[in-house]
């Protein structure tokens, strides 16, 4: 059976999260619905990023122990995926026992196998990235991930032998630029090997929130060496290698390209060293705010709770993937999330069903014919069903979400300037036959856009589908072939699905 495993990053927790990490985790359950609806064995993986100074020190300012912040966010985490109905397999947290061992088992694989050993320590560390740079990594002395200031350490810890690793790194991604996503980032990371050429420290002696080593219980395992490690961990790694083959490598690797180093050069090193193969990672834009990056740390935010009580959790959905385009930052901006919502959901979605469902009562009482004749019309119509369909399809894998919606939307077009042409509206109860088969080919189509759309919107295609009476499990390919709506349901038109917004 097909597999599909696909990954968020893991969240610090030392504050809430805003747009930009509902973005990425909404991208991703939206590409695990996809797969999972194809019948494909999916695990999505989702979870907290909990040690490190960075956690420590904003526990210490609220008068909390780093444990207790991280139970208060973690919830918080939860209860926000649930209400915008991500369906993740499993929430790991780096504290979780289980992760804590199994990172400890694969420090001293690597320490046994010499490719951790101990030295002197020196770099230019941001605390908010938790990450730590040489001189020639900084970009006009700042932290090349933020763009914010650096400070110099120096202390005794334990270091990874990553530059052991780079070389035959950067003939793999040379041989397979497909890796890494899109191609841009794939670029950007080739750039950066040769300033990468060296070892990186793993552990830490000035503090003791992190996994100790279990070679040295001094010291601390870096906080990105742990919350990395969680890709393989969740699913068995070392302990359960039969649940850890069923899954590796994962599919995808959904993060934003502020964290790319480290879910390429380190992480792929790391799983060099490990004999393990490399998996494919995704790197999306920035939701920008008057035209910096949204951040915790900037303090410009937007509160997806808010948004969502706001607007509602399928405007937010559809708005966030089919709003940032590929490999691109773009403004976040209520103004167009209510103008995407109107102009495709309401006007087009939404209006679609009802003027349809009114016909289907006003002429056959609510019931369509058994027989459907099919016409020139209908003909052409199922044909451009088709090349939407392979539109949508193509680029669902190539992750351009924003492209595979715009494939259903113009589709839905196509069923408008139909219904325009075919005029039910005039052969009305004169030609019932007629009639009938035209608004089937209505039905059948939103039947077919209900599915497509069902990842992105998950509870208004359910609406959708309810509505025309059309059943299925969500997990079983074969829904996307044309005529399965039955035509022995009674089918009321009750309320249209979606009103239209006005900007609060
Ligand atoms: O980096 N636009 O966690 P983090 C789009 N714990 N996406 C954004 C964004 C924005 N303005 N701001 C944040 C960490 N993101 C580490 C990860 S993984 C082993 C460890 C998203 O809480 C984007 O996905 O700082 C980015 O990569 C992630 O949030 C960073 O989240």
């Amino acid at each position: 059976m097909e597999k599909f495993y696909i990954t968020t990053p893991l969240y610090y927790v030392n504050s809430k999260l805003h747009i930009g990490h509902t973005y990425t985790t909404v991208f991703s359950d939206v590409l695990n619905r996809f797969h999972k609806m194809r019948g494909v064995d999916t695990f999505f993986l989702t979870g907290s990023d909990e040690h490190g100074q960075k956690i420590f020190e904003a526990a210490t300012a609220a008068g909390k122990s780093p444990q207790a912040l991280a139970d208060e966010n973690v919830q918080y985490f939860k209860e926000l995926w649930k209400l915008l109905n991500v369906d993740y397999d499993k929430f790991i947290r780096t504290t979780d026992a289980e992760h804590e061992n199994r990172v400890g088992m694969i420090l001293q694989k690597l320490y046994d196998k010499g490719y951790i050993y101990s030295g002197k320590y020196e770099a230019y560390q941001c605390v908010p990235c938790e990450s730590f740079w040489n001189e020639k990594q900084l970009e006009e002395g700042k932290c090349p991930s933020c763009g914010g200031e650096v400070n110099w350490v120096d202390e005794e810890n334990y270091f990874f032998s990553m530059s052991k690793f780079l070389p035959v790194l950067q003939k793999k991604l040379a041989e397979d630029p497909g890796l890494i996503k899109p191609r841009l980032r794939h670029k950007e990371i080739m750039g950066k090997i040769k300033d990468s050429m060296e070892d990186k420290s793993v552990s830490r002696a000035h503090f003791d929130w992190g996994i100790k080593l279990p070679f040295d219980p001094e010291q601390v395992c870096y906080v990105w060496f742990d919350a990395i490690l969680n890709y393989i961990t969740a699913i068995g790694y070392p302990e359960n290698m039969e649940e850890f083959n069923r899954f590796w490598p994962s599919d995808l690797h959904v993060i934003g390209k502020d964290i790319l180093w480290f879910h390429t050069l380190f992480w792929y090193s790391i799983l060099e060293a490990l004999d393990l193969p490399l998996p494919t990672v995704y790197a999306h834009g920035f939701w920008l705010m008057k035209g910096g990056k949204m951040s915790k740390r900037s303090g410009m935010v937007i509160d997806p709770f808010e948004l969502a009580d706001k607007y509602g959790i399928d405007s937010l959905r559809y708005f966030l993937v089919s709003g940032l385009p590929e490999g691109l930052d773009t403004e976040f901006s209520e103004e167009r999330l209510v103008e995407k919502f109107n102009n495709e959901l309401v006007n087009i979605v939404s209006n679609t069903l009802h003027r349809t469902l009114t016909m289907l009562e006003k002429y056959l009482d609510g019931k369509l014919l058994d027989e459907i004749e099919y016409g020139e019309m209908e003909e052409a119509l199922k044909a451009k069903f088709t090349q939407y369909h392979e539109e949508y399809e193509s680029a669902f894998k190539q992750m351009r979400l924003p492209k595979a919606i715009g494939a259903v939307i113009d589709y839905l077009r196509e069923v408008n300037a139909y219904i325009n042409d075919a005029a039910p509206f005039r052969t009305g109860k004169n030609d019932l036959k007629r009639t009938s088969a035209i608004l089937y080919t209505v039905l059948e189509s939103l039947r077919l856009t209900a599915i497509m759309l069902y990842p992105v919107i998950p509870d208004t295609a359910d609406k959708i589908l309810n509505k025309l009476k059309y059943k299925w499990d969500f997990t079983s390919d074969g829904h996307l072939e044309w005529g399965q709506l039955k035509t022995d349901e009674l089918l009321e038109k009750g309320e249209p699905i979606f009103m239209r917004l006005k900007e609060e």
